[in-house]
């Protein structure tokens, strides 16, 4: 393997040089704009950055080349090709038996460097020749090609060059995630996203080296994935959101399509069926399910924790053997969420009863179970995980049983948190979450939770208040860039000082993405038109 590589590395080089020396020299003539390799540009700031002051030009005559035998290489080749198309209009063949053009070629290698020591790990050395990327795993060579992304000047540069040119500053980027869990959760069942707007939320986090996508499929509100033993679950239990509208959900189909996307981003998606409160809407389709003694009806408000499953009939947990399987079924990846939060009507010992058989059911699929905080309350073990909302005491528990943590803080990570009081949408029984509040703490050492439970981060973004992908992702960002940087920088690399320069410049990729961000007024964005905040107020 490592001798193909090599062969097909030297065999570029040779025919680069033979190329370089036969023709004439076209690209030799530019005048380097001055470029120096900085953090400028990039979120989650890298490990590593040694600059050597030169640039790469990225134009025409350059080609991307992919390890070969390498599973999912030339995927990540195309994948930038695609991206640069999109950025620069400059069409960048992958892996053509022939070098187009001289210098300036693209290596993206599977390399089993010691350096690398996670599977997401990556280096990057920039020369005015070559741009070499290495790591040991597809994932990883998808985290560096999204530092090379945030590379490519907004704009060419001015050089002597009758084409245009993109320069790169040169030097090396030595880069590894501090959490390797590193996540952001869409509620589509308070409200129900497309899959359209859950492919574009999906875009966003990739650029910004995200690696899990929790969807939370089930509230009292709306039933949103098609069971094919249980069809009512989504003609009644979809038909209804918050506020009246009329709803909506995904067929198996059009899961697996988001399933599909998310893995062509190396994110992994994380299916929530939120249980034994917030199930109001699978008990209105089925009401033997219904253990709160009322009679289900379909609910488009926000009250919670009115809602709980029968936890003493077989029955019940022969339909969530149904549900665990046909989802598990369509998600590849390793866990599966079982909700657990605010059973505000279920009695304690049926709650203990009733996620002790659920998460059995779970691992029974092979899944690593995931709840929220309170899942740590009932006879679980090191092998399921806590998802920490707000509680200490549940924390303290779970880490005297041993389990990961995945950091989720109200008060710091929840994205339906209002800005401010001016803010047009969110909550605030957390808290308010300015864009520094959100981004100033530390998720290594929070509450008390040692480090070592904890697995990474995730910011949920709960729907209650908002109706569409625009009002999404006015909560959503620039707040979730942060948390990105909060999940793979180390401690030691944040600085909001710092950061809120590198913020302020992902306004054009923003722009460009036609993400209705909230422009924070304690960022001196670098926009180039007016965002939505201004064009409301028109
Ligand atoms: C609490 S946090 C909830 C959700 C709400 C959210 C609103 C948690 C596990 N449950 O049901 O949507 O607050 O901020």
């Amino acid at each position: 393997m490592k001798s193909v590589l090599i062969k097909l590395f030297l065999t570029c080089c040779l025919t680069t040089t033979i190329i370089s020396c036969t023709q004439e020299k076209k690209k030799r003539v530019l005048n380097f704009p001055d470029t120096n390799l900085a953090a400028e540009n990039l979120i989650p700031k890298p490990l590593q950055m040694i600059p050597t002051n030169g640039g790469f030009a990225l134009d025409k005559f350059t080609a991307i080349y992919t390890s070969q035998n390498a599973t999912g290489y030339e995927e990540v080749g195309q994948f930038l090709a695609k991206k640069i198309k999109a950025k620069t209009d400059l069409d960048v063949q992958v892996n053509v038996d022939e070098i187009p053009g001289r210098e300036g070629v693209i290596y993206i290698n599977q390399s089993d460097s010691l350096e690398l020591e996670t599977p997401e790990a990556y280096q990057i050395y920039i020369t005015s020749d070559s741009v070499i990327l290495n790591s040991n795993s597809a994932a990883g060579a998808f985290r560096g090609i999204q530092t090379l992304r945030q590379l490519i000047p907004e704009v060419s540069s001015d050089t002597l060059a009758e084409y245009p040119v993109w320069t790169i500053p040169t030097g090396k980027i030595v880069d590894s995630p501090n959490f390797e869990y590193r996540g952001s959760m869409l509620d589509v069942a308070r409200h129900f996203f497309s899959v359209e707007e859950v492919k574009k939320y999906i875009d966003i986090l990739a650029y910004y080296k995200y690696n899990v996508l929790h969807l939370h499929l089930t509230d009292d509100q709306g039933w949103r994935i098609e069971i094919k033993s249980w069809p009512k679950l989504t003609e009644v239990g979809g038909s209804t959101e918050v506020g009246g509208e009329s709803g909506g959900f995904y067929t198996q189909e059009e899961y697996k399509e988001i399933v599909a996307y998310a893995a062509e981003h190396h994110i992994t998606i994380v299916p929530e069926v939120d249980m034994p409160g917030h199930t109001n809407a699978a008990s209105v389709s089925y009401p033997f399910l219904n253990g709160n003694g009322k009679t289900p009806k379909l609910y488009e408000g926000t009250h919670v924790g009115f809602s709980t499953f029968d936890t003493r009939k077989d029955t019940v947990y022969a339909f969530i053997n149904d549900v665990v399987r046909e989802i598990t079924e369509l998600s590849p990846g390793p866990y599966f969420h079982v909700g657990g939060d605010e059973s505000h009507v279920t009695k304690k010992k049926d709650y203990i009863y009733f996620m002790d058989k659920v998460v059995d059911i779970v691992k029974q699929y092979n899944k690593i179970p995931i709840g929220w905080d309170e899942l740590a309350t009932a006879n679980v073990d090191s092998t399921s995980i806590a998802q920490y909302w707000g509680s200490k005491e549940n924390a303290e528990i779970a880490v005297k049983k041993g389990m990961k943590i995945i950091m989720s803080p109200a008060k710091k990570a929840y994205l339906d948190m209002e800005y401010d009081t001016e803010s047009k949408f969110g909550l605030h029984w957390a808290a308010y979450i300015p864009t520094d509040s959100a981004y100033v703490w530390s998720p290594e050492a929070y509450d008390g939770i040692p480090l070592e439970n904890i697995l990474g981060v995730e910011a949920p973004l709960w729907s209650e208040t908002i109706s569409d992908i625009s009002e999404a992702e006015y909560l959503a960002f620039p707040r979730a860039i942060g948390y990105s940087e909060l999940s793979w920088s180390t401690e030691e690399n944040r600085n909001w000082e710092n950061y809120k320069v590198r913020l302020a410049n992902q306004a054009p990729y923003l722009e460009r993405m036609n993400v209705q961000y909230y422009p924070s007024p304690l960022i001196d964005w670098k926009k180039s038109k007016n965002t939505f905040e201004e064009i409301k107020k028109d």
